[in-house]
């Protein structure tokens, strides 16, 4: 089994070394990470070289020109994990708000579930936000991923719009990644939308999810408003969709 962590960084140096390290040192047979750095201002990238020249065949990196966006990152991410030959593709952010952790339950979950697609869930039972948040941001986050999505998309993914998941290779092939569009933080609803919409079962684990300690957010209201108005656009892109118009994956 290979499976390849793609790390998505924009000026993460302060977490970048503890988090290679974390996931080093769950010693997952044939795991390895691919960084996608957008030339963080901050010299991520660099470090991310550094790191890479100690542990070659275990830590590649991607440079990109500027910010480029996260669905962008990932795509370009998910297509050289899968030209390197990933049997998995795990994504997951570098801030540790998806704790390491968890990865060998999720991966037991998709090896056991039959199913296509694990996420790491704040919203099923056991999972849980950061216990800082208020209880209006906690409702409001619950409104937004468990009511509102799963009304406007019909998910059964009770954390649409959470990015700690773990991939089949032949789901991400049979899906067809030129169809995804979206760039920002609505690119994690469009991917799990067109996956479920394609047939692809979706298996979700507890997670504990703890705000960034360290570096900026990126995140504000604006960014969310526009998340919202987004559902919309990609419930018109995708909704006729459906399992007949999956790729044809050589083997399966
Ligand atoms: N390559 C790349 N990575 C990005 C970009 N935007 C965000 N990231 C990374 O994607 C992951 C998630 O972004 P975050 O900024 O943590 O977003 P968030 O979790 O919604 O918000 P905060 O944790 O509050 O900042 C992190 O690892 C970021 O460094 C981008 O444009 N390009
Ligand atoms: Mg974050």
């Amino acid at each position: 089994m290979k499976l390849t962590v793609v790390l998505p960084t924009f000026n993460e140096a302060e977490n970048l070394a503890k988090m290679i390290d974390t996931l080093m040192g769950l010693s997952i047979p044939g795991l390895s990470v691919l960084i996608v750095d957008d030339n963080s201002p901050d010299g991520t990238g660099q470090i991310a070289d550094t790191l890479a020249a100690q542990m070659p065949d275990k830590l590649s990196v991607l440079h990109r020109r500027g910010k480029l966006g996260l669905g962008t990152a990932y795509i370009e991410g998910f297509r050289w994990a899968m030209e390197h030959g990933a049997d998995y593709m795990l994504q997951m952010d570098c801030d540790f708000s998806h704790d390491p952790k968890y990865i060998p339950s999720m991966i037991q979950e998709l090896e056991s579930c039959g199913c296509d697609i694990v996420i790491g869930s704040r919203y099923i039972k056991g999972g849980s936000v950061d216990e800082s948040w208020g209880i209006s941001r906690k409702l409001l986050s619950w409104f937004a991923n468990s009511v509102y999505v799963n009304m406007i998309l019909r998910t059964h993914a009770k954390d649409a719009t959470g990015g700690f998941r773990l991939w089949r290779r032949d789901v991400l092939e049979g899906m067809d990644l030129s169809r995804v569009r979206s760039n920002g933080y609505i690119f994690q609803v469009e991917t799990i939308y067109v996956a479920e919409k394609l047939g692809y079962q979706v298996s979700e684990v507890p997670i504990y999810f703890a705000d960034r300690r360290l570096g900026q957010s990126k995140m504000s209201f604006k960014v969310q408003l526009e998340a919202a108005l987004r559902v919309w656009q990609v419930f018109m892109r995708h909704r006729q969709l459906n399992p007949s118009m999956r790729l044809p994956v050589p083997g399966r």
